[in-house]
């Protein structure tokens, strides 16, 4: 009989985060949406602790890993979205936790197919992660909504020599507003 994973030798399990921002929606583990074109590039989730203690100190991202995701070139119509569950309908602050970093883009969310909030430039000389941004108060049925994430450009800081630019979502949060 096969032995399940976490019964094999060697089997060492992922470590416990030290930190998950509470009622957060994962970046990392909201359900994707198939893209409409083939994009250049397959959104994916990432362990933070990769990149290495410089860039990685526990507590700093919400269930140490984020969502990264990047276009070839920005600005980019390619647009990228996740499935947001509602449970209660109401009215909620959207907020949302982004990586920053040198080749990071300023990214436009959408909800449902309207602008969310203002552009938000995630450019920053290292990578770190940056405040929550207030994306707006929307009213939401019960049921699942699109969040779409896309690149506006990118800051006149970034590298010159790439086109490129990525984004890390850390979380997004639902507040209800009373
Ligand atoms: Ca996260």
């Amino acid at each position: 009989m096969t032995p399940r994973l976490t019964e094999r030798a060697g089997y060492c399990p992922p470590p416990r985060a030290d930190y998950v921002e509470p009622d957060a929606l994962e970046g990392e583990t909201l359900a994707q949406k198939l893209p409409r074109f083939m994009p250049a590039a397959w959104p994916s989730p990432q362990p933070m602790w990769v990149f290495g203690g410089k860039y990685f100190k526990p507590g700093q991202w919400s269930n140490d890993r984020a969502l990264l995701w990047g276009s070839g070139r920005a600005p980019s119509k390619e647009r990228h979205e996740l499935l947001v569950p509602v449970t209660v309908s109401g009215k909620y602050r959207v907020l949302a936790q982004l990586a920053r970093g040198a080749d990071f883009g300023i990214v436009q969310f959408t909800l449902d197919d309207a602008e969310l909030g203002a552009p938000v430039d995630c450019y920053a000389p290292e990578l770190q992660p940056g405040a929550p941004v207030e994306l707006g108060v929307v009213s939401l049925s019960a049921g699942e909504h699109t969040l779409g994430l896309g690149f506006t450009g990118r800051n006149p800081a970034a590298p010159a020599a790439r086109t490129d630019a990525r984004l890390g979502l850390d979380y997004v949060k639902l507040v209800p507003v009373d």
